[in-house]
């Protein structure tokens, strides 16, 4: 039984670009494997533990995960699954949560080296507008940016410039990883199936169109009632113990997702 079956067994698997390439793949070699979080507060929820988890499941079957914390990307804002436009972070505030997150991810990935963190600021914010539009904004067509669910979903009531080229930003990372740091797979929440996609187009756009990359989205975690999992009538069910007490916590349903863990 490889991993991919272990995750289809569990029902963490929502969509894959190309179920037997991945199986190939991580029966091949160990592989690398990304998953990206914008700093957007100061402490993970329960909602985005479970795509970090099935990252750690990765890492305990021996293969290579990468953290992207979203400094970069964050300072823009992720349109998907937004019903309208967030307002900016100040460039203090992302760097104070984004020190805030990166201890959290290494309280969850140990400290045996076995996993790297690393934040998009690095390259996005060298990016100059020249080679952005020419390196990369050159390869999208914005019939098909228009065509994607979450800019779709978004004309009626509008979308700024800045975040309709948020799918390019992240495409960007998936690049930079592949050619760096030997990733060729990207997991996000059911939400990121557009941006992941995006990437992998650009991947096979400038690497040609055998080169191996890969997306995995996991399914958003709905309530019996249907409501949003993670929330509670107090807000968000923070992995911060100050935030949310062990007893609230564990009170929320821990139970509900040990399938998924
Ligand atoms: O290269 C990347 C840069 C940023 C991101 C991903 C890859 C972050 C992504 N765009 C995003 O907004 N993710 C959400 C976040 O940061 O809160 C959530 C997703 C959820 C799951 C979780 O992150 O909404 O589905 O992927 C880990």
């Amino acid at each position: 039984m490889t991993i991919l079956d272990e995750l289809k067994w569990r029902g963490a698997i929502n969509q894959q670009t190309d179920e037997a390439g991945l199986s190939d793949l991580v029966k091949e070699k160990a592989v690398g494997l990304y998953v990206g979080i914008d700093p957007t507060g100061d402490s993970m929820h329960i909602g985005h533990l479970i795509p970090f988890m099935i990252l750690k499941r990765f890492q305990l079957a021996g293969h290579k995960p990468v953290i992207v914390i979203g400094g970069g990307t964050g300072s823009i804002g992720d349109p998907s699954g937004k019903k309208s436009e967030r307002v900016l972070q100040t460039m203090d505030q992302v760097h104070h949560n984004e020190d805030a997150i990166t201890a959290q991810m290494e309280h969850l990935f140990g400290q045996d080296g076995s996993f790297k963190i690393v934040n998009n600021y690095e390259w996005l914010s060298k990016m100059s507008l020249l080679d952005f539009l020419r390196d990369y904004g050159k390869l999208f067509n914005v019939n098909n940016m228009l065509a994607k669910e979450v800019v779709a979903s978004r004309l009626e009531v509008g979308i700024s410039f800045t975040e309709f080229t948020y799918q390019i930003l992240q495409s960007v990372d998936f690049l930079h990883l592949y050619q760096h740091e030997d990733v060729q797979v990207q997991i996000g929440g059911a939400d990121q199936w557009g941006n992941i996609t995006a990437g992998i187009d650009l991947i096979h756009k400038i690497e040609g169109s055998e080169a191996k990359a890969y997306g995995l989205t996991i399914p958003l975690m709905l309530k019996a009632d249907g409501t949003k999992f993670g929330k509670t009538a107090g807000g968000a069910v923070w992995l911060d113990p100050e935030k949310t007490s062990p007893y609230e916590f564990y009170q929320f349903g821990l139970t509900k997702m040990i399938a998924m863990l």
